[in-house]
């Protein structure tokens, strides 16, 4: 019998309001059920953002340093229970052990940053205008935020979102990824047993009915998204109608440039683990190859030879790189690209199959697949495909490079390889993305730099670094007049 799994609401484990469920599976082998999850309901949003309002007074009058204490103590415990975590993430959403465990240590990482954030909560002090006249700015926590993630990492990106917002004093309704609730409930139980109050966190699994609710709802003053484009900017458009604060972290079509003095051994490595890692399934993973001519026929040789070797497979199993893509839809956005760049005119090199070898053929395993010849125009150059699917582009100078690098709608992260500091520092200046890596692929971030993307990547704001504290606090304003008297600015100060 699988597991019935529970919401979480102001301090109690509970079902959904309708008795709806939904069910979780492991995408390495399809046939096996891990456990039936609440499909919520708008009813069970409003209780849990009830929950959310109702706890947040006691909360964000607790000194900031205390809250740090406590999200200190859950990356105590997510570090004592990183194995059994990702073990679980492998089987839920199927990338290998040893990238779960990244996962669980870049939340790790997120809890002790943001509990050590908690005494730097910096207003600043301004000299006013006026004689006898104090000025100054402190923080207050937004109120109650919405968090709603995608499933890819289903630890690490909540984690992003959940530590920052609460070390703020905000309190926290979070619904994870259909695909990967288990993961998300074994964050959240972390955060509990590290001695949350009651409602300060609160977990609603869901759909996107649920997504949508949580969006409309009035009580919830911020949501922090991350996912696709189109789900994104469907939230966008609802948080602007109602003038709600959103971060809105999305997709990503990523290039990665090699220029004609690059260390080749270092791009090899560099491209397999950017393009083919996490099955290609990361808003960050390198899609697009931009290679100069002097160097293309060799990297694409040698791309090709050391990417057949990659062993796919369950990720639970230690001789595997690659797991599999996350679901039936998945898989099939996957196989229509590979036809549609064959029809575009792209020429196959790699792949382009779903694996289905002895052992596979119950889960949703894709062969690394590479394309060349391919144009900046043709769309498997332009969309996310979120799989494990490289376009590779020829060009003939850094200028080239560059803007074939920025012919897209996306701007999330980008890379260069080359030992020429100049043009180095050239793409950095040029590349219209969030993040720049210079001889190292376009994933890796680390939890306490700022994360996110320009374009249609995202909509200004950033995760992790010192700019989320931005998102997750108001800026209040405080002028105290020392004066004794009626002082007014610009007309008393008029020269
Ligand atoms: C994502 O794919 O949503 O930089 C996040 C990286 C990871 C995070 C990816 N640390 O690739």
């Amino acid at each position: 019998m699988a597991t019935i799994f529970h919401n979480y609401i102001g301090g109690t484990w509970l079902p959904s309001s309708s008795g709806r469920t939904f069910e979780d599976r492991n995408p390495a082998r399809w046939s096996e059920l891990i456990g039936h999850f609440p499909q919520s309901s708008a009813e069970d949003i409003n209780q849990a953002v009830e929950a959310a309002q109702k706890a947040l007074p006691a909360w964000r009058r607790l000194p900031a340093p205390q809250r740090g204490e406590i999200l200190r103590r859950a990356g105590d415990l997510l570090r004592a229970r990183k194995n059994e975590i990702a073990r679980a993430m492998t089987r839920e959403m199927g990338k290998p052990f040893f990238e779960t465990r990244g996962d669980v240590q870049e939340a790790i990482d997120t809890a002790y940053y943001a509990a050590s954030e908690t005494r730097r909560l910096f207003g600043y002090t301004v000299p006013s205008e006026l004689p006898n006249k104090f000025n100054m700015t402190i923080r207050q926590p937004v109120g109650v935020v919405g968090v709603i993630t995608a499933w890819n990492f289903p630890v690490a990106v909540p984690s992003w979102k959940i530590f920052p917002a609460l070390a703020c004093g905000n309190t926290v309704v979070f619904k994870p990824s259909e695909d990967a609730p288990h993961s998300g409930m074994l964050l959240v139980q972390a955060l509990l047993d590290a001695g949350l109050p009651p409602g300060v966190l609160n977990l609603v699994h869901g759909n996107a009915e649920a997504g949508a609710a949580l969006v409309e709802h009035p009580g919830v003053n911020a949501i922090s998204f991350t996912g696709s484009s189109e789900v994104g900017a469907r939230i966008g458009g609802i948080c602007g109608r109602l003038h709600k604060r959103c971060s809105l972290e999305m997709g990503g079509k990523n290039p990665l440039i090699v220029l004609e003095d690059a260390d080749l051994d270092l791009v090899l490595e560099g491209v397999l683990w950017g393009a083919f890692g996490t099955t290609g399934q990361r808003c960050t993973a390198t899609s697009r190859l931009i290679l100069h001519q002097a160097v293309h026929d060799e990297v694409v040789e040698r791309l090709c030879a050391a990417a057949r070797q990659l062993r796919l497979g369950d990720g639970n199993q230690e001789d595997t790189n690659i797991g599999p893509l996350i679901n039936p839809a998945a898989l099939e956005k996957v196989q229509r690209y590979v036809e549609l760049g064959l029809k575009e005119g792209a020429r196959l090199v790699l792949g382009g199959q779903r694996a289905t070898d002895p052992g596979l053929e119950d889960g949703f395993f894709f062969k690394p697949t590479i394309f060349v010849d391919v144009t900046p125009e043709m769309r498997i150059a332009q969309e996310e495909i979120f799989g494990p699917v490289l376009s590779v582009l020829k060009v003939s100078s850094l200028e080239e490079a560059i803007k074939v690098a920025n012919s897209v709608r996306y701007g999330l992260s980008a890379s260069i390889y080359t030992r020429d500091l100049t043009k180095a520092f050239q793409a950095i200046q040029e590349l219209e993305s969030g993040i720049v890596y210079v001889n190292a692929p376009t994933i890796g971030a680390e939890a306490h730099l700022p994360f996110g993307g320009v374009k249609q990547t995202g909509n200004g704001h950033r995760e992790g670094g010192w700019e989320v504290f931005d998102f997750y606090t108001e800026t209040k304003t405080v002028y105290i007049d020392y004066s004794g008297r009626l002082q007014r600015a610009q007309i008393d100060t008029a020269q």
